[in-house]
C-alpha cells in the first residue's frame, strides 16, 4: 500500500465499508478527510447539509434504511453539539452509525484549546445513552483498526452509534496502513434449551402475545416471524415506532404499543397471561410508562428476547431470557412445532378485529387529519418512506397508517423511538437521497418541522425530486398544550407559536408548496405533489383544539378540571 494521508485513508476504509454516502457539515478540523471525499469522489458523496442536526438525522435514518452504520461528520464543539440530537436517536432506536469529530491537533490537547471537548466525557460511558463507544484515533497507521472495531461496534449485539474523534494532525499524517474488509457482523444464537423452555412455556399459555421491536431485522428474519406467529396464531403486536416490522394487513397483526395505544391492545397487554418480547427493548413508551407491563415484576409471565446482553433483565426480572440476533431469533422460533390447535385463536381474531375497529374515525371538520392519512395509503405507492418527528400530529400516522412489513420494502417508517423533534424533516430528506426511485412523504407539526426547516436547501441543492413534506400547523407546540391542560387547565404557557407562511418560506428554498385548509383539498394538492417531480411542501392549517385522534383540548381541559 503506497502512503497517502489518512484523512484519505479514512474515506477508502468507508468504501470498503459498502458507503457511498456520508452527510455531515463540513469543518476545518477535518480538511483532509473532505479532501480524500474529493479523491474519491466516483466511488462516494459527501451531503453537505445546513446544521450538524440535520445532518445527524439523516445518518440516523440511512442506518435504519440500510441496517449499516449511517455515516456523519462534524466539527469540534460546535458541529458536536449540535450533532448530539441525532446520535441520541440512534442510541435510544438501537441505530447502527458513526459520527466522525474533528479534533484539536495533539500538541494542543487538553489547554482547551479553539473549540475543545473531551468527547469520551461528553458522550462516552460517563454519560449512559448517549454512544455505545467512543474511540480517539491517536496513531494514523492504526486507523482501519479504529474504522473496523467502529462499525463492528455499531452493528453487533444491541445496534447503535459510536464516536470516532479524529485530532487534526492525525488526519494529514502520511499512513501506508491498509483497508480492512467490511464489517460482518457477528450473530447470536439463541440457546436450544432455552428454545425448548419457551415452547413450553406457550403451550402452557391462555392469553399470549407476541410484541416485536428493536432494530436489525432483515426480510428472512420477518418472513420467519411472520410464519412462527401464523404456526401458533399468536396476535402480534408491534413496539412503539417499530410498526413497519410486521405486516399491519396481516390477520394476526393487533396494533402499536405505544403512544396512544388503542385502549383494547393496552387491556389486553395487561391481561395477557405469557408476553413474548422479540427485539423490542421494553421501554418506557413500549410498556405505557412500565405500567401495562409493571416494572421489575410484571403480573404477566414474560419471556424476553432480545441481541444485547446488557437489555436482558434491565429492567424485568423475567421468566426466561434469550440473548439471540434477529436473524436468528426467527427461524430459530419457526422450527418450533405448535399443536394442531390452541385455545387463543379466537382471541387472536379479536385482537385483529379490535385493531380494525381502532382504524375508524370520528369525522373532523375542516380538516380531517385521518383522512389525510387514508388518502397518503390511498394515493402513495406501497414502498413509500414515512418520516417523522415527534409531536401530537404524529399520532394520526401511528394510528391510521398500514405499513406494509419489512419483508417487502424493509423499513417504511423513520420515527424516533427517542421522542426528538426535527427528524422528519432530515430523515426524510436522507431517504430520497438514498433511493431517488421511491417516494417519500415527511410528516412534521409546525415546532418540529422548525428545528430543521433549513434543510430543505439540503434537498434542493442535492436535486431530491420524490419528497412531500407535510407541515401540520396549529399554532402550538401541541404536545405540550395537550400536557398543560391535563396538569394545569387553562393555563398556557411557553407553548403557543408565531409561524412563517410556511407556503412562502418553502418556495424561498426552490421547492413547491400549497396550503390546505379542507380535507377535500388534500387529494388534489396530495395529487399534484406526487406528479411533480420537484419536492413539494403541503402546509396544513389545523384548529389547536384538535388535539389527539381521540381528544379536543376542551375535552381534555373538562376532564382535567373534573378530577380536581
Ligand atoms: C428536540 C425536542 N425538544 C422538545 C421536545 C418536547 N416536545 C415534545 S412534543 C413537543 C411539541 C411538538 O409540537 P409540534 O411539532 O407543533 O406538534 P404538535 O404536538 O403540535 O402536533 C415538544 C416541545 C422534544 N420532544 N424534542
Amino acid at each position: 500500500m503506497t502512503a497517502r494521508p489518512a484523512g484519505h485513508a479514512l474515506v477508502e476504509a468507508l468504501i470498503a465499508q459498502g458507503v457511498h454516502t456520508a452527510f455531515g457539515v463540513p469543518g476545518e478540523s477535518y480538511l483532509a478527510v473532505l479532501d480524500g471525499f474529493h479523491e474519491h469522489r466516483d466511488k462516494i458523496r459527501f451531503i453537505g447539509c445546513r446544521q450538524e442536526g440535520g445532518a445527524a438525522f439523516m445518518a440516523e435514518a440511512q442506518g435504519k434504511l440500510t441496517g449499516r452504520p449511517g455515516i456523519c461528520f462534524v466539527t469540534r464543539g460546535p458541529g458536536a453539539t449540535n450533532a448530539s440530537i441525532g446520535l441520541h436517536t440512534a442510541f435510544q432506536d438501537s441505530t447502527p452509525m458513526v459520527l466522525f469529530v474533528g479534533q484539536v491537533a495533539s500538541d494542543q490537547r487538553d489547554r482547551e484549546a479553539f473549540q475543545e471537548v473531551d468527547y469520551r466525557q461528553m458522550f462516552g460511558p460517563g454519560t449512559l445513552g448517549m454512544a455505545k463507544w467512543v474511540g480517539e484515533v491517536q496513531d494514523a497507521d492504526r486507523l482501519p483498526e479504529y474504522v473496523s472495531r467502529a462499525f463492528h461496534t455499531a452493528l453487533q449485539g444491541r445496534p447503535g452509534p459510536v464516536v470516532l474523534v479524529l485530532p487534526e494532525d492525525m488526519l494529514t499524517q502520511p499512513t501506508a496502513a491498509l483497508v480492512l474488509p467490511r464489517a460482518v457482523p457477528a450473530l447470536a444464537w439463541p440457546a436450544p434449551g432455552a428454545l425448548r423452555d419457551l415452547r413450553s412455556m406457550l403451550m402452557a399459555a391462555q392469553r399470549p402475545l407476541l410484541i416485536a421491536g428493536g432494530s436489525g431485522w432483515d426480510a428472512p428474519a420477518v418472513r420467519a416471524l411472520q410464519r412462527f406467529a401464523e404456526n401458533w396464531q399468536l396476535p402480534v403486536a408491534c413496539a412503539f415506532r417499530y410498526q413497519d416490522l410486521f405486516d399491519n394487513r396481516h390477520p394476526l397483526y393487533a396494533g402499536d404499543v405505544g403512544i396512544g395505544i388503542n385502549p383494547k391492545l393496552a387491556a389486553r397487554v395487561s391481561e395477557a397471561d405469557l408476553i413474548l418480547a422479540v427485539g423490542a427493548r421494553l421501554g418506557e413508551m413500549t410498556t405505557g410508562g412500565y405500567t401495562l407491563l409493571q416494572a421489575p415484576r410484571p403480573l404477566q409471565r414474560l419471556i424476553h428476547v432480545h441481541a444485547g446482553a446488557e437489555e436482558l433483565g434491565r429492567v424485568y426480572a423475567a421468566d426466561l431470557l434469550l440473548q439471540a440476533s434477529m436473524a436468528c431469533a426467527a427461524p430459530a422460533l419457526e422450527t418450533l412445532a405448535a399443536p394442531p390447535s390452541v385455545p387463543w385463536a379466537a382471541q387472536a381474531s379479536q385482537a385483529r378485529a379490535d385493531y380494525l375497529a381502532n382504524q375508524q374515525a370520528m369525522p373532523v371538520e375542516p380538516l380531517d387529519m385521518a383522512v389525510v392519512v387514508q388518502t397518503l395509503q390511498r394515493l402513495c405507492p406501497e414502498d413509500t418512506v414515512y418520516a417523522n418527528g415527534a409531536g401530537n400530529f404524529s399520532g394520526w400516522l401511528h394510528r391510521y397508517l398500514q405499513y406494509p412489513g419489512l419483508q417487502h420494502h424493509g423499513r417504511t417508517q423513520l420515527a424516533p423511538t427517542s421522542g426528538a423533534m426535527g427528524g422528519g424533516l432530515p430523515a426524510g430528506v436522507a431517504a430520497a437521497l438514498l433511493d431517488p426511485q421511491r417516494q417519500v412523504i415527511s410528516l412534521s407539526g409546525d415546532g418540529d418541522f422548525l428545528m430543521t426547516g433549513q434543510e430543505l436547501a439540503t434537498a434542493t441543492g442535492q436535486g431530491v425530486k420524490k419528497l412531500v413534506s407535510i407541515v401540520v400547523d396549529n399554532g402550538s407546540y401541541g404536545t405540550i398544550r395537550m400536557h398543560q391542560e391535563r396538569e394545569f387547565p387553562g393555563r398556557v404557557s411557553g407553548s403557543d407559536l408565531y409561524n412563517p407562511d410556511f407556503v412562502a418560506l418553502a418556495r424561498a428554498y426552490g421547492w413547491q408548496a400549497e396550503r390546505v385548509e379542507h380535507t377535500a383539498g388534500f387529494e388534489p394538492a396530495l395529487t399534484r405533489a406526487l406528479a411533480a417531480g420537484t419536492p413539494t411542501l403541503l402546509h396544513l392549517k389545523l384548529d389547536v383544539e384538535i388535539s389527539t385522534s381521540r381528544s379536543t383540548l376542551t375535552q381534555i381541559r373538562a376532564a382535567a378540571r373534573r378530577a380536581g
